[in-house]
C-alpha cells in the first residue's frame, strides 16, 4: 500500500480503536477546585497546623485542591491564649497567610465553645476567683481581640459552637450557667462590631437529623433575628458514620434555616466506618459524601462544604472512636478514595 492509502485506512479505522470519549467533558471536574467552580460553592478542609508546617505533600494537596480552609485547632481559645493575657497567634497567623497566598477563604473556628478552653479560665471559674461579671468581660475581650486581629481575612466565623444539647435544651456550659442565655446574643454582637463584614455562624453536630436540636436551634435563630442580632449562617458539622443511616432529611433541614434568611455551610464533614476498611464500606462512604454535596448544592443558600481533614493520615476519628477510622476522602498516602471521585461526579444543580 502507498503511504497515502495507509494513512487513509488508519483514519477510517480510527473510530473503532479510539477511546469512546475522545474529548473529555469540559465541565467534568478533575479536582476539588473544579467542583467548587462547577457548583459555585467553596470546598474546604480543616487544617492540621503541624502537618501544614512539616509535610510538604500535605501542604501541596491542601493548596491545590481546596478553596476554603478552617483551622482544626489553631484558633481555639486554649491555642491562642494559653495563659491569661499571653496571646500566641503564630499558628493561626501562618494558616491565614498560607490561605491568602493560595487564594483560599478562611472559616474562623471558633470563638465560643465549652471545650478547649484554657486552664486558667476554667479553673478560675471553678474556684470562684473569676466571677460572672469578670467572665463576661473576659469573653467580650476574647471575641473582640480575635475577630479584630483577622478583620477582613475571615469569610465566616463559628461564633458559637455546640450550644444545644441532644435533648434540645441549652448546653449547661460555663457560659450558660454563669452568664445566662443572653451570652449568645452578646457573642454575635461583639463579633459583628469587631468585623462588620464577616459572616457570623451558629455551628453544631447532629443538627443534620436530631429533631430537638433542630427545633431549638431554629428558635434560637428566630429569637436572635427578632432582636436584630447579627447572625448570618448555620453550620452543620456533618460528622457521619456509615454504620448509621444517612440523614435523609438533611436538605429539608437546610431549607428550614435558609427560609429564615441564613446562609448554610457544611462545616466539618467526615464519614467514619468500623475498621477494617473493605471495598463495600468505601463504596457506602463514597455515597454518603456524594449525598452530602448533592444536598448542599440542592439548596441555594448552601455556600460551603468543608471536610474535617482531607486525609486519613490526620483525622480526629481514630482517637475518639475506638475501632473506627478511615473517615476522609484521601487515604494515608494521599491517594484518592472512592469518596473523592464521588464528589467529582455530583451533577450541577444551579
Ligand atoms: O479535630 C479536633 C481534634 O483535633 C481535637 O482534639 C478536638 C478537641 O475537642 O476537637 C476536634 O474538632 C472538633 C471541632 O472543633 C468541633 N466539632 C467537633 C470536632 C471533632 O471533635
Amino acid at each position: 500500500m502507498k503511504p497515502l492509502l495507509i494513512a487513509l485506512a488508519l483514519t477510517l479505522a480510527a473510530p473503532m480503536f479510539a477511546h469512546p470519549h475522545p474529548h473529555p467533558d469540559p465541565h467534568q471536574p478533575r479536582d476539588l477546585r473544579d467542583v467548587a467552580k462547577l457548583h459555585r460553592i467553596a470546598i474546604g478542609s480543616a487544617v492540621d497546623i503541624a502537618s501544614l508546617h512539616a509535610e510538604k505533600d500535605y501542604r501541596t494537596v491542601l493548596n491545590r485542591e481546596f478553596t476554603h480552609v478552617t483551622a482544626e485547632n489553631a484558633m481555639k481559645w486554649e491555642s491562642v491564649e494559653p495563659e491569661r493575657g499571653v496571646y500566641t497567634w503564630a499558628d493561626a497567623d501562618a494558616l491565614v497567610e498560607n490561605a491568602r497566598r493560595n487564594h483560599q477563604q478562611v472559616r474562623g473556628h471558633t470563638l465560643l465553645w465549652h471545650n478547649q478552653l484554657p486552664a486558667w479560665l476554667t479553673s478560675g471559674v471553678a474556684d470562684g476567683s473569676i466571677d460572672a461579671a469578670e467572665l463576661r468581660e473576659i469573653l467580650r475581650e476574647h471575641i473582640t481581640t480575635q475577630v479584630k486581629r483577622y478583620k477582613g481575612k475571615i469569610r465566616a466565623w463559628d461564633v458559637v459552637n455546640e450550644v444545644v444539647e441532644e435533648d434540645g435544651s441549652l448546653r449547661q456550659s460555663i457560659w450558660l450557667t454563669h452568664l445566662g442565655p443572653g451570652y449568645i446574643a452578646d457573642a454575635f454582637r461583639w463579633a459583628h462590631r469587631a468585623d462588620p463584614h464577616a459572616k457570623l455562624y451558629i455551628n453544631d453536630y447532629n443538627l443534620e437529623w436530631n429533631q430537638p436540636k433542630i427545633e431549638t436551634t431554629l428558635s434560637i435563630v428566630k429569637d436572635l433575628k427578632a432582636q436584630r442580632v447579627p447572625i448570618h449562617g448555620v453550620g452543620f458539622q456533618g460528622h457521619l458514620g456509615i454504620q448509621y443511616d444517612y440523614p435523609g432529611d438533611w436538605a429539608n433541614v437546610m431549607r428550614r434555616f435558609a427560609d429564615l434568611g441564613l446562609e448554610i455551610a457544611v462545616t466539618e464533614l467526615d464519614v467514619r466506618m468500623v475498621l477494617p476498611v473493605t471495598p463495600d464500606k468505601l463504596a457506602t462512604q463514597a455515597d454518603y459524601y456524594r449525598r452530602a454535596l448533592a444536598d448542599c448544592v440542592s439548596v441555594k443558600a448552601c455556600k460551603e462544604l468543608t471536610v474535617w481533614g482531607y486525609t486519613d493520615r490526620h483525622s480526629w476519628v481514630p482517637g475518639w472512636f475506638e475501632g473506627e477510622g478511615a473517615a476522609c476522602i484521601l487515604d494515608e498516602n494521599l491517594a484518592r478514595k472512592p469518596a473523592y471521585d464521588a464528589l467529582l461526579a455530583v451533577p450541577r444543580r444551579r
